[in-house]
């Protein structure tokens, strides 16, 4: 592939995990990554932006392995400070994170864009890869339960995903654009594959297909490959198979499949789901199946690697 480049649509730890397999395969101008901003909150006066923070953290190799989001090695004495002056600790902001979200925030307050920002973070903490914003608007996600709208932070880390979700909005996904990056290379025709990175379905990937033009993207002729984040019925990390049985979706990779139903070309899932590849082939889908389970850097780089393959194909 001369200057065409893949497209990776990312969110939560999982995709930014599979992202950074991508990464370690293709080099820079052949991948654009493009990230979740439904999670984004403006948050003691400072803007969060956890899917690209978590995104760049993985990239640089500096991610809390466990959790999958802020720093390894963390100090938390902010908090600490801020919890005897009475402030609000519910969303944890580890000492060396807190400089991203004090760069970002001053540097919006200047008027730069979400973009050029996160350029600017990426390229601070030595990442040569294209990690972009889907949109530079805020388009927050709501999440909708039976005792009413939740903001999402709210939902994920406050009330620890335990309400019963019955559906999710994107707040003014209508009037977004495309970030320029995004937009200059769907314009350019420059995009020649998609993958879809194994995040949560409803919260990491649809608010990025809800930004004009990217289904759009999508549904061309393009092929475009999804990646499991169920295996064996349930989510390797995060709500997405609670979500999928609140909504009365059985968690299981067919119906995973038919989220992305018209979109999807080809469905990448886990060797213990291997006895569903035939439906889903009955189904007009190509499958590939393979380890999806990302524990190590080497099974990421494979999963990359076999996952472009596999597209490759399908462009074929
Ligand atoms: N998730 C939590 O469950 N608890 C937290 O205190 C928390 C803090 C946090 C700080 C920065 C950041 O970038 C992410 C953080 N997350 C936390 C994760 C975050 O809520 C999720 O990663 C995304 O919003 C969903 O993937």
């Amino acid at each position: 592939m001369s200057d065409m480049v893949c497209l990776a649509l990312a969110g939560g730890v999982g995709g930014a995990r599979m992202a950074h397999g991508l990464a370690m395969v293709l080099p820079p101008e052949e991948l654009m990554v493009a990230v979740n901003i439904g999670d984004d909150f403006t948050h003691m006066g400072l803007r969060i932006c956890p899917d690209l923070d978590t995104v760049m953290y993985t990239f640089s190799g500096q991610a809390d392995p466990e959790t999958g989001w802020g720093i390894e090695g963390e100090t938390w004495n902010a908090m600490a400070a801020l919890e005897n002056l009475g402030g609000p600790t519910w969303f944890r902001l580890g000492d060396r994170d807190l400089a991203t979200h004090l760069e970002r925030t001053q540097r919006l307050a200047a008027g730069e864009t979400l973009s050029d920002i996160t350029q600017h973070l990426s390229a601070a903490l030595g990442i040569h890869h294209r990690i972009i914003p889907v949109s530079d608007t805020p388009v927050p996600t709501v999440v909708e339960t039976k005792d009413g709208d939740l903001a999402f932070q709210d939902y994920f880390v406050k009330l620890q995903c335990d309400p019963a979700v019955t559906g999710f909005r994107f707040d003014g996904a209508s009037g977004a654009m495309p970030s320029p990056p995004l937009l200059d290379a769907m314009t350019g025709g420059k995009i020649d594959a998609a993958i879809i990175c194994p995040s949560n379905p409803y919260v990491s990937i649809d608010p990025v297909l809800a930004i004009p033009g990217v289904q759009e993207l999508l549904k061309s002729d393009i092929p475009v490959v999804a990646v499991s984040p169920i295996v064996g019925g349930t989510a390797i990390k995060g709500p997405a198979a609670k979500m999928m049985a609140e909504l009365g979706i059985a968690p299981s990779v067919a119906n995973f499949a038919n989220h992305y139903r018209g979109i999807a070309d080809g469905i990448v899932i886990d060797i213990v789901d291997e006895a569903d590849a035939e439906t889903l082939r009955d189904n007009g889908l190509h499958v590939l199946v393979t380890d999806t389970v990302m524990t190590t850097d080497v099974i990421r780089k494979s999963l990359a690697a076999d996952t472009l393959a596999f597209t490759a194909q399908l462009r074929g």
